[in-house]
């Protein structure tokens, strides 16, 4: 059969846009040959619904094993009780624990979605919001840090029956051991979303929600630098009996409430070529050199996030303690927005995405704020004397944001630049 060539010839074009850009996506990466191989094996060739041991199909002994790997070394890396390595996406992970510890309408907490938060911990057009009845806590004015005393007096008031922790645009540590006591206090489950920071939570440079959190959810494809894809994990509470009865009249463990509200609750056939995938980056998450690749990551973002500062620029919080960094352009340009400064800069191969920053006075869709993140960059091999000149690459195109002379001077600077840092052979 001939080569469908439209098709692969877009890809190539993909392949050749990262390759050739700065990538600055707080939530992207580049995966290893490795993880791209198990993802593009003949695992997807077979339906295994179920879990290992106990599917509903034949035939699915060798991917029991390669599932079976993947929650083992993914419980090592965390140092958890019990995982599983299922959920096709985040969200889908955080569907199955909303639907595991909730009923339509109940009432749970979640991060304000312009201070940071994650459009599945609550937002009115996503499942969370639709179904669920979210209750926000915010970051501070001052401090744009979450507002640990506000959580606490609203958790009181409103009696969440979940609290969730996490967010997608928040660049400082968490506060987790006084989560969990509010939540204990109020009777409510805390679940902790550490999509972003996983990786360096991995790499053991931040503390680890697996040890306060009731539940902790994560994407594997941030800063783990797996393939596309979601997992959940508990640590000690693990085994509690939470409430729900069999049709026996057993009250099940927490854990295979998760099991089955991710299949058969939300998702049908796990994606075992993913999940090969999944175990082959936490394997690689394993290895010293994850650590040193992480130590790297946090280490240019620091030094990034202060060479805008000293260039005039508002970094939300004052700086950051993880990948993530999130500019308040209105402090320097008044008038630019978001949109404006993400199309100038991926005019110039530099690729960020407009973010709301928390008290915005503009819109999702125009926003205040670029969000920039350091994995991807730091997975091509940059150091930090590179962050300085990043900093001055999008500093020039942000004074220039509508000049084509300046992007095009800019964009060939990228480009050059690019070609010393090789992406993996895919
Ligand atoms: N869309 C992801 C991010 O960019 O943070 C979160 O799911």
């Amino acid at each position: 059969m001939l080569k469908d060539k439209q098709i692969f010839d877009i890809i190539e074009r993909e392949h050749q846009r990262q390759k050739k850009g700065i990538e600055l996506i707080a939530s992207e990466n580049f995966v290893s040959d490795q993880v791209m191989q198990a993802m593009g094996s003949c695992l997807t060739n077979k339906y295994a619904e179920g879990y290992p041991g106990h599917r509903y199909y034949g035939g699915c002994e060798v991917v029991d094993e390669s599932e079976n790997i993947a929650i083992e070394r993914l419980k090592q890396l965390f140092g958890a009780e019990w995982a599983n390595v299922q959920p096709h996406s985040g969200a889908q992970a955080n569907m199955a624990v909303f639907m595991s510890v909730l009923k339509p309408g109940d009432k749970f907490m979640g991060l304000n979605l312009s201070h940071g938060g994650h459009l599945s911990h609550g937002s009115p057009v996503n499942f969370s919001g639709l179904v669920f009845q979210p209750i926000e806590y915010n970051v501070t004015p001052d401090t744009n840090l979450v507002d640990y005393d506000q959580l606490e007096e609203t958790a009181r008031r409103e009696r969440p029956k979940l609290i969730v922790g996490g967010a997608s645009a928040y660049s400082r540590e968490w506060d987790y051991a006084r989560i969990r006591r509010i939540a204990d206090e109020v009777g409510a489950i805390f679940m902790f979303d550490m999509a972003h920071p996983a990786g360096l939570i991995a790499a053991g440079l931040l503390d680890n929600p697996v040890k306060y959190a009731h539940i902790v959810t994560t994407t594997t494809h941030k800063t783990l630098r797996g393939p596309r894809g979601g997992v959940i994990m508990m640590g000690k509470d693990f085994d509690n009996p939470f409430g729900k009865k069999t049709p026996k009249g057993e009250i099940r463990k927490m854990s295979s409430l998760l099991d089955s509200a991710v299949f058969p609750g939300v998702q049908g056939g796990p994606l075992e070529h993913v999940i090969a995938a999944k175990a082959v980056a936490f394997g690689e998450a394993l290895q010293p050199e994850f650590k040193e690749y992480q130590k790297q990551v946090q280490k240019n973002a620091r030094v990034l996030a202060q060479a805008l500062i000293d260039m005039g620029y508002n970094i939300v919080s004052g700086g950051t303690d993880n990948h993530c960094i999130l500019v308040d352009l209105r402090t320097k340009f008044p008038e630019l927005t978001g949109k404006v400064a993400e199309k100038a800069l991926v005019a110039a191969d530099i690729t960020a995405n407009k973010n709301m920053v928390p008290f915005d006075s503009r819109s999702p869709f125009q926003t205040s704020g670029i969000r920039l993140g350091t994995p991807a960059i730091t997975t091509r091999g940059a150091k930090e004397e590179l962050m300085g000149e990043i900093a001055e690459m999008i500093d020039t195109v942000l004074r220039s944001p509508a000049d084509d002379a300046v992007i095009a001077a800019v964009r060939a600077k990228v480009n050059k630049t690019m070609e010393s840092y090789p992406m993996f052979a895919y």
